[in-house]
């Protein structure tokens, strides 16, 4: 699971870029609650050569960041581990819509090696999982 496939999935027309429309889509599969002029913002902080298009690395590296930015954040004590009964508060902070019990399904099915954490990359495979 990586950033890399979502992005190919939104890339609809496969000319290796996102365009505003395409990457409204993917906002919206993350989180059906941001606004136009959110998806505007964020649309235009991740165009960093501001050609008005996203490229696999402008689209990749930012959402690696700010899922960092989410993990580390969640992560309190700094070990590189979420516990799995935390991850329905993280999940629903980043404005992910599920219940205490799908959230738990979920955590299950991406907790590879089942020690009852998640590390980063069990944490991408959960929120990018569903995109
Ligand atoms: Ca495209
Ligand atoms: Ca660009
Ligand atoms: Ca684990």
């Amino acid at each position: 699971m990586s950033a890399k496939r979502v992005f190919d999935k939104f890339d609809k027309n496969k000319d290796g870029k996102l365009s505003l429309d395409e990457f409204r889509e993917a906002a919206l599969a993350f989180s059906p609650n941001f606004s136009q002029e959110d998806i505007a913002k964020f649309f235009k902080e991740i165009d960093v050569d501001g050609n008005g298009e996203l490229n696999a690395d402008e689209f990749t590296s930012c959402i690696e960041k700010m899922l960092k930015e989410v993990f580390d954040f969640c992560d309190v004590d700094g070990d590189g581990k979420i516990p799995a009964s935390e991850s329905y508060v993280t999940m629903t902070s980043i404005g992910m819509t599920c219940t205490e019990e799908s959230c738990a399904e979920k955590v299950r099915a991406v907790d590879a090696d089942g020690d009852g954490y998640l590390n980063f990359e069990e944490f991408m495979a959960l929120v990018i999982g569903d995109i």
